[in-house]
């Protein structure tokens, strides 16, 4: 498929997804965003496709909605059009691990994409907020949901609240992302991240997707009873006697996927 506001590269089973308007920085307006379903989709169907980057410009990751796109909706509008909830429920079902690599801004609707990706590697530039309030809304996609999981409920109420933007290194120490990189560094970073988990088995690397998103859904006791059975099935892989014959012959596993 033709993507006319991202491309898609794939080399080495990784796929980098690059947000592709910078006119607006990366506005999500509906094409966007269905391109990026559907090409999310079509990499999660790819077996040439093992891991995932979702990437923006060294300016922006995504500013956010497309505001123009959504000035002169009404509520009925918004709320029978069901606004922008197909897509991001298409996105959260990818079962390959989604990295989102953050240079520059990635604000409302963009913060809140790049909390649906597994884990966020950014640069010394990204600025991460949830200005929506200065536009006489709220978030709409996770970005009081996600983000107050993941920082907390301090900061993600100064967040919601004032507008202000996070810098790296907050993020960073919050726990929104797990790297800071150089600007010129963030793509081979994320990438590098990407091709290593391109590396193992990819029946591990889905529990492992599955069994951390459950964390957030399920109370402590039934989490770690997931992870248990998780941990026991992976005994029926190919894989689980691989990895650990080639462990104790001291050689690289090949893994198999079984
Ligand atoms: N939407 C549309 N266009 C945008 C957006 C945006 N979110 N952000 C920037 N642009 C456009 C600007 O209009 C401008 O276009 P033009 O050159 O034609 O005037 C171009 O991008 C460059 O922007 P600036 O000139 O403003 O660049 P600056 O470097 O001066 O400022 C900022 C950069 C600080 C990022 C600034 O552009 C800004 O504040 N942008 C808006 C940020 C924002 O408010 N984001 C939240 C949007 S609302 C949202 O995301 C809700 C998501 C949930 C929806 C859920 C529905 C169910």
């Amino acid at each position: 498929m033709a993507y006319e506001t991202i491309i898609l590269d794939v080399d080495n089973h990784v796929a980098l997804v690059t947000l592709n308007r910078p006119d607006a920085l990366n506005a999500l307006n509906d094409q966007l965003l269905s391109e990026l379903a559907a090409c999310l989709t079509a990499c999660q169907e790819n077996d040439k496709v093992r891991a995932i980057v979702i990437t923006g410009s060294e300016k922006a990751f995504a500013a956010g909605a497309d505001i123009a796109m959504m000035k002169d909706k009404s509520f009925v509008d918004a709320f029978s059009g069901d606004l922008f909830t197909a897509e991001t429920d298409q996105i959260m079902r990818v079962r390959k691990p989604i990295i989102a690599a953050v240079s520059g801004y990635a604000l409302g609707g963009g913060c809140e994409l790049a909390m649906m990706c597994d884990f966020i590697i950014c640069s010394e530039s990204a600025k991460f907020g949830q200005p929506e309030i200065n536009l006489g809304v709220v978030a709409g996609i996770g970005g009081t949901q996600r983000l107050t999981r993941i920082v907390g409920k301090s900061k993600a109420m100064d967040m919601n609240l004032t507008g202000r933007f996070m810098d790296a290194d907050e993020a960073e120490r919050s726990g929104l992302a797990s790297r800071v990189v150089p600007v010129k560094k963030l793509i081979e970073e994320a990438l590098g991240a990407a091709q290593k988990i391109a590396e193992k088995s990819m029946v591990s690397v889905m529990v492992v997707k599955e069994a951390v998103n459950r964390a957030y859904e399920v109370p402590l006791r039934e989490g770690l009873l997931f992870e248990r059975r998780m941990f026991h099935s992976l005994f029926a892989t190919e894989d689980q006697s691989e990895g650990m014959g080639a462990f104790l012959e001291k050689r690289e596993a090949q893994f198999r996927d079984r």
